[in-house]
């Protein structure tokens, strides 16, 4: 396999005006015929031949303005058919054999239990038929599907039904046609024996749109969470970004193998299961969250991704980054938004940050790759998304939405570039954003070091700030960024008003205590005047930036900011950074055989807070939660090189000081935050139950008597954040009598509900102790596992990856070689989820010995293999250079 390059993109030399698909669907075989309307595109390559992107396709039949052609008259390779001599325009018609049935990458058309149903981006559309399988040739598509009746009484495609026939012989055909000329990738085709939930939205504009959710008839109780979602999402974005829904219909599917989340084909948006069916008994708060943020997603694609697309794949962050920010905005917009902020936060600075220094680190807007599918990545999605709120920030919410009505207005209707969108942007708003663009280029994390100088007789504040940026593979120098840094000061008596020397009266905010400096140099400085006292600098106020920040605050400091910053997320930022603090030096203690201690200043200030009733129990509890071990074996890759053992110590050490010195407030908070009225997934409920889960957790360690509240809970739970959150503490600390006992009473119970068995799965990976391979192991033979499915694999060899960092690690390396020897057997069968699989062990140069060397050892020995998937390779010959 090899790179291709953006620098080498090309206009298509043709494009394709209509394609008219018709799909004959048998259980052994699809039978393909598609007519496209081609003409060359004018200018670009006179002459040349036409080439067409094809995947194990079995041609039947090729004519061209109906005459079929011999077999000299056009040369097949693998993947790609070519015909040298073709006229301006003409059509071109093919007839292909498939087997869905047996397709197992989940790409294309392919089966998944009793339905078929496709997934075309990026690009599996070539295995559907020879097409030109790139996102700028747009086409309007009319299509036709005929299947056995009975077993496929519904048959959906794209825009509108046009037809529907009985064929007499126990099967029947029905068309569609959608109006709007799309890419390939957001054609969709579902046929299966589906009830669905419907309902109406009726636009600003008075258009009538009907909405339908298809699930398996079981599953008919678990769509009205996502219905209101859908129509929450189709109303936000009138409002906010003053878009309307286009067509009389809105179809979304429910499947249960699905190797992403979810899908925004035109009108048919097809999802992964368990990101669109909910519940109270069968989904935890966490699940309700999510089904309401995917379904908003993939409904804003309808404009930022399907109106206007893509050029080329390097651009994908241009409708994922831009619909990941609106999905984020209209998420806070419906819940909590500092708690949103924070758990965005913690994800880009967990899992993107990693990214960033990993080996697979690309920019926003990738400028090569062997395989798109590997490049669906934190960075393209939530850095791309940070790199669109900072436009947001720089701009101001006017000018960015004249920005944002510029960019569709301009566009609609075409593939188009990062460029365009930031052009879009600068025009609207006059704001030079020159400088800023270099963050859709340049990988890697950025470093902001900053130092703060108190001048008491001057009463000035100065903040001098250095960036730099890490090189990364294939980028050794970095340049310096505009980074937005958004900062207050804080006094004795709260945040003090902001006046940067020689700037006209700050009025940006009404209270004048928040300031969003642009830093564009390597080294700069901030001079504050008539600074009255000295203050305690807040900074990257809300993650103003995707930058890791350095200050050299003190301990006393940081509490200070914790208890009584105004900035959300600087107070959260601020117990993790003193968490941090105190869990590296305690790790130090234990690597040099000292007696623990955790720091009384520490305990104190979290039992402060988790006394103080007037906070948003939601905040307390992300406050009082401490990193994870993936997390802090991350930084520890900065300090020399992460050592499993000791962290894991560290971590247990401090969490069972916590619990033990706030163990009574832990009961208060427990019993204080009990909610009474019926269960709804709404933000004063989900904070409740938050703390208190977690108060659970910190009683559990406190005492072994305590489990007994988490077995009441599981026995009385109503519902499956608090059925769940207790399954979890009596695995992770009960007795194994205790822990055997609850894990099966839950698989009886829940054993009919596919997504509940997942969660399940999941819990047993992360089941503590030397047992817990071979438990993994076990598990992969049981009924309800499945390797086909991505989402069972996520939940139970992710589950054991990610969340279980002793037992993968260790130092044996039998969990690094199980975990390789799934990915042998995904690298056939699934190789998009196979090379997601890898992202754990491509960290192995931040593991000290022995670990790092065992994890490369079980790479190199993958690399050797005959036979790799395109996915897998780029994965492997990366992470080993
Ligand atoms: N289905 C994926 C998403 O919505 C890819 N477009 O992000
Ligand atoms: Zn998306």
């Amino acid at each position: 396999p090899s790179a291709i390059y953006l620098k080498d993109y090309r206009p298509p030399a043709f494009l394709i005006e209509r394609t008219e698909l018709a799909f004959d669907l048998h259980e052994d075989r699809a039978i393909v015929e598609a007519t496209l309307h081609l003409r060359r595109n004018s200018g670009v390559g006179a002459g040349e031949a036409l080439v067409l992107h094809g995947q194990e396709l079995e041609l039947l039949w090729l004519a061209l303005d109906g005459r079929e052609l011999g077999e000299g008259e056009y040369s097949l390779a693998e993947d790609s058919l070519s015909i040298a001599d073709v006229p301006d325009q003409f059509t071109l018609s093919s007839r292909c054999r498939i087997r869905p049935q047996d397709n197992t990458s989940l790409e294309g058309l392919y089966k998944s239990r009793t339905m078929f149903c496709t997934q075309c981006e990026a690009e599996g559309f070539r295995k559907i038929t020879w097409y030109l399988d790139r996102p700028d040739v747009m086409a309007e598509f009319e299509v036709s599907i005929e299947a056995e009746k009975a077993r496929y009484p519904v048959l959906l495609s794209n825009g509108n039904p046009v037809a529907a026939e009985d064929l007499g012989n126990g099967r029947h055909r029905a068309r569609w046609h959608d109006p709007f000329p799309k890419p390939a990738y957001l054609f969709a085709l579902v046929a299966g024996d589906l009830r669905s939930v419907d309902d109406s939205f009726t636009t600003r504009g008075g258009r009538q749109v009907s909405l339908r959710i298809f699930v398996e008839e079981k599953d008919l109780d678990k769509c009205d969470h996502a219905m209101i979602s859908l129509k929450k999402s189709m109303r936000w974005d009138e409002e906010v970004y003053g878009r309307e829904y286009d067509l009389d219909i809105f179809n979304i599917v429910a499947v249960d193998d699905f190797n992403m989340g979810a899908m925004e084909n035109k009108s048919l948006n097809i999802f992964n299961s368990s990101c669109v069916l909910c519940s109270p008994e069968t989904t935890t708060d966490k699940g309700f969250q999510t089904v309401e943020a995917i379904v908003a997603h993939e409904y804003f694609h309808n404009w930022s991704g399907n109106r206007v697309t893509c050029r080329d794949w390097f651009q994908l962050s241009l409708k994922e980054g831009f619909t990941v920010f609106r999905d984020a905005e209209f998420s806070a917009d419906m819940g909590s938004r500092t708690v949103k902020r924070v758990e965005d936060a913690t994800v880009m600075r967990t899992a993107q940050f990693a990214e960033d220094a990993g080996p697979m680190a690309h920019p926003v807007r990738p400028d090569s790759f062997i395989e798109i599918s590997n490049f669906y990545t934190l960075t393209v999605y939530e850095k791309g998304a940070e790199v669109v709120r900072m436009i947001h920030t720089l701009l101001g919410p006017e000018a960015f939405r004249k920005g944002s009505d510029l960019y569709f207005e301009r566009h609609d209707g075409q593939a188009v570039t990062c460029e365009d969108f930031v052009l879009a942007m600068e025009e609207a708003s006059g704001t030079d954003l020159g400088q800023f663009r270099r963050w859709y280029a340049q990988a890697g994390t950025p470093l902001l070091s900053v130092g703060g100088d108190y001048d008491e007789d001057a009463q000035t504040y100065t903040l001098s700030v250095r960036q730099s940026t890490a090189p990364t593979p294939g980028q050794p120098e970095k340049q310096p960024l505009l980074i937005p840094l958004a900062v207050g000061l804080l006094g004795d008596a709260g945040n003090l008003p902001l006046q940067l020397e020689g700037e006209a009266p700050n009025v940006e905010s009404e209270d004048n205590t928040h300031l969003v400096l642009k830093v564009t140099e390597a080294e700069q400085q901030f001079v504050f005047s008539g600074v009255r006292e000295r203050p305690v600098p807040s900074l990257l106020r809300g993650f103003s930036a995707p930058v890791r920040l350095e200050y050299n605050y003190s301990r006393e400091e940081l509490c200070a900011l914790m208890s009584r910053d105004d900035d959300g997320f600087v107070r959260w930022d601020a117990a993790q950074q003193l968490a941090i603090s105190v869990l590296q030096e305690v790790e130090g203690q234990i690597r040099e055989d000292q007696a623990a201690r955790v720091d009384p200043l520490y305990l104190k200030a979290c039992e402060t807070l988790l006394q103080d009733t007037s906070l948003d129990p939601a905040m307390v509890a992300e406050m009082l939660r401490l990193p994870g071990e993936g997390y802090l074996a991350e930084l520890a890759a900065r300090r020399g090189g992460a050592r499993v053992e000791s962290i894991h110590l560290a971590r247990e050490t401090v969490l069972k000081a916590l619990a033990l010195h706030a163990e009574a407030t832990w009961l208060e908070a427990y019993r204080r935050n009990v909610v009474n009225a019926p269960y709804a997934p709404v933000a004063g409920q989900i904070a409740a139950r938050s703390l208190r889960n977690l108060s659970l957790e910190y009683l559990a360690l406190a005492r072994e008597e305590h489990i007994a509240l988490a077995r009441a809970q599981y026995a009385s739970a109503g519902n499956m954040t608090d059925s769940l959150a207790a399954l979890r503490v009596i695995s992770q600390r009960g007795t194994d009598a205790q822990r055997d006992e609850a894990l099966d009473d839950f698989y009886r119970r829940w054993q009919a509900e596919a997504l509940v068995v997942n969660q399940w799965l999941q819990v047993q990976a992360t089941v503590p102790g030397e047992g817990a391979l071979a438990r993994v192991q076990g598990l992969l033979q049981h009924e309800a596992f499945d390797l086909r499915n991505p989402n069972k694999v996520r939940s139970l060899v992710g589950g054991f990856a990610n969340g279980n960092p002793l037992q993968f690690h260790r130092a044996d390396g039998a969990g690094y070689r199980f975990h390789g020897e799934v990915i042998e057997a995904l690298n056939t069968s699934n190789p998009q989820i196979a090379a997601r699989l890898l992202a754990p062990l491509t960290r192995w140069r931040n593991y000290a010995a022995p670990q790092g060397a065992a994890m490369r050892t079980e790479l190199e020995r993958l690399a050797a293999l005959p036979k790799l998937s395109p996915d897998v390779f780029e994965v492997l010959s990366k992470s080993l250079v």
